[in-house]
């Protein structure tokens, strides 16, 4: 790169992108791999999930929220390693719903990055649906909706998209409509951003300042 100031732009742009990758997720056990069972576990109770698998919290009134592993017989192997979670619901009736255990309360008012992966499952009048996704002060309790996304599509469809902190939540929560009878694969559950670690160093939006204006100076005076 021959211009001094493109080549410090492009190093501070490297340092921010690099900052960014580094992230961990907020959620402690997202894609469901720290657990206790032994196999696939249909229609397990809430208390008996929530025995088998840490910082899950299964509290639907419909109980019966499947631990699938590679093998179930149910639709693809997990999206990422070998468990997967499949919440139910009954047309216009119960549903199931979990919370996830993040590594602290996220910050109101603060932007976050949230993905994970959603499956369509069928069985019987079972066929996919739609899970909302919440954000609350309580392992067991939905709390304020940020998110929903539907399996409408056969295999893993990955859902992405970003969200304004509305609580102080320490839980990610999930559960199932009740428009249809309902079925669906969920896996790898990720949230970034909020803390420091995702604002850029103020060294490295030095540097990008330096360079942008070094760059403007040395235009203009090109132009002379
Ligand atoms: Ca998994």
């Amino acid at each position: 790169m021959r211009h001094p100031t493109l080549a410090l732009a492009a190093a501070a742009a490297a340092l921010l992108l690099g900052a960014g990758a580094a992230q961990a997720s907020l959620v402690l056990n997202g894609s469901f791999e720290a657990n206790s069972a032994g196999g696939t576990v249909f229609n397990p109770g809430n208390a008996t999930l929530n025995a088998l698998v840490p910082n899950v919290t299964a509290f639907g009134a419909r109980q019966g929220i499947d631990l699938q592993t590679v093998g179930s017989g149910y639709g693809l192997a997990p999206v990422d390693g070998r468990w997967k979670l499949s919440p139910a619901s009954d047309l216009g009736g119960t549903t199931e719903a979990f919370s996830m255990t993040l590594s602290g309360p996220l910050a109101i008012g603060t932007s976050y990055d949230l993905s994970f992966y959603i499956e369509r499952l069928i069985s019987g009048p079972f066929d996919g649906g739609t899970v909302e996704i919440g954000l609350s002060t309580s392992s067991t309790s939905f709390g304020t909706l940020i998110d929903s996304a539907t399996a409408s599509a056969s295999g893993w469809t990955q859902r992405v998209s970003s969200f304004i902190a509305p609580n102080a939540g320490s839980y990610l929560t999930v559960r199932m409509t009740t428009a249809k009878s309902s079925w669906v694969g969920l896996d790898n559950f990720v949230l970034t951003g909020g803390n420091s670690n995702n604002v850029p160093e103020p060294s490295a939006l030095a540097l990008v300042g330096l360079a942008l204006a070094g760059l403007a100076l040395s235009r203009r005076g090109a132009r002379v």
